[in-house]
């Protein structure tokens, strides 16, 4: 059974493609993947030689490598999780934002559609539904709000594939997933970069008060339940996907700087993001009950490892930190270079 992942070289994606080939004997799995700043090949480089993956590089909005590409091999199922997946960087420049998310949804439905593809899953994000007040989730049945150009893009892919079922009958899914953690992830995202920071001395960047909500789920858990909608969702069908660990980002800064064993000096408090989402949580309990699916890992167990991971791969995180990460880092942070951001406690 040949499996279409798209965006296997990020951070979700590469977890996705190793979990895939570990608990689907019969998958072959092929990666497409452009390779942006965000996409590491290296993420995979455990599975050089293995006859069951493959790379592909290409772009999802490109028509004629899509077609070519689904010409030439029987997909099985399309697992779509290639994006721009930044905010702050939507916010700085929204057209890869529609051309990746939005385009390059509609050409690979396009070519499912052409090609007769079994199984679409549309990996979602709970952004599309815009922000919570104090109270309350989001269900599958809450209103498309989106407030940032990036969660704008991922809602109207959301709003192609459901089109694409209702229209033409395609067997599509998608998943809405919240805030995930785990190895691997590009340390521009809070977790990552709190702890790469951290871990060089650095102080950490908080937005505004620090006391927007986001709902953390591991991303082995994510991974679980995209393989659970996959097998078992019903076509046409939305699934949300979340940790159930809200957390306010403050207390998570907390919790990294003790991993780190620094002091709350390690804080700098910056300018807000605009249109900054207050608050994100998830009622998972729909794919709780259709799939069996629920999140397993424990949240200071699984930040605990994700610490340590970063702490064992500083070559990873320093072939990252060099080049296009250093002028973003300073365009981002408003002009201060790593460098001059060191604290002494
Ligand atoms: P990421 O930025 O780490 O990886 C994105 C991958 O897509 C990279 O490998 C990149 O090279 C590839 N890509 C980008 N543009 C492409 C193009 N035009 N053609 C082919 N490949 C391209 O993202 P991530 O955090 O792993 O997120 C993966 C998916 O999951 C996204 O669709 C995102 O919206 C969704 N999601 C992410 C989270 C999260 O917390 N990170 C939560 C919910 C949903
Ligand atoms: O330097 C920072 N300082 C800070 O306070 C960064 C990078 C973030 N933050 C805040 C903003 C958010 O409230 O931390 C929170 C998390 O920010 P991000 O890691 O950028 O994630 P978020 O914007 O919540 O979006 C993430 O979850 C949903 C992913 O990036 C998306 O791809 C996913 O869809």
């Amino acid at each position: 059974m040949r499996i279409l992942i798209t965006g296997g070289c990020g951070f979700i994606g590469s977890n996705l493609v190793r979990y895939l080939l570990h608990h689907e004997p019969a998958a072959h799995v092929v990666n497409l993947d452009l390779l942006t700043y965000a996409g590491n090949a290296s993420n995979l480089a455990d599975l050089a030689g293995d006859s069951r993956y493959e790379l592909v590089r290409a772009d999802v909005a490109d028509r004629d490598a899509v077609r070519e590409l689904f010409r030439g091999r029987k997909f099985d199922s399309v697992l779509h999780l290639a994006a721009e997946s930044h905010v702050d960087r939507s916010i700085h420049d929204s057209t890869p934002f529609i051309r990746t998310n939005v385009v390059g949804t509609q050409v690979l439905l396009d070519a499912a559609k052409e090609f007769g593809i079994r199984r679409f899953v549309q990996v979602s994000t709970d952004e599309v539904y815009g922000s919570l007040g104090p109270s309350g989730l989001f269900t599958e049945t809450t209103p498309l709000c989106p407030s940032s150009p990036y969660s704008a893009s991922k809602a109207a892919a959301d709003l192609l594939v459901g089109a694409y079922h209702h229209t033409f009958g395609m067997p599509t899914l998608i998943t809405r997933c919240s805030n995930n953690y785990g190895p691997y992830q590009f340390p521009e995202k809070l977790i990552p970069l709190f702890i790469s920071n951290l871990l060089r001395g650095e102080q950490v960047p908080v937005y505004g008060d620090g006391l927007n909500v986001r709902d953390w789920i591991h991303v082995e858990d994510h991974c679980a339940g995209i393989v659970a909608v996959w097998r078992s969702g019903r076509p046409g069908e939305v699934y949300n996907l979340g940790g159930r660990c809200e957390k306010t980002n403050l207390a998570l800064t907390h919790e990294l700087i003790a991993l780190a064993g620094r002091t709350f000096a390690a804080i700098r408090y910056v300018a807000d993001r605009p249109g900054h989402d207050r608050r994100y949580a998830i009622d998972c309990s729909k794919a709780e009950q259709e799939l069996g699916w629920t999140p397993k890992v424990d949240f200071s167990v699984g930040l605990r490892e994700t610490f340590d991971w970063y702490r064992a791969h500083p070559a990873w995180v320093e072939s990252i930190r060099n080049g296009e990460y250093r002028s973003y880092y300073e365009r981002q942070y408003g002009g201060k270079t790593a460098a001059n951001t060191s604290v002494s406690e």
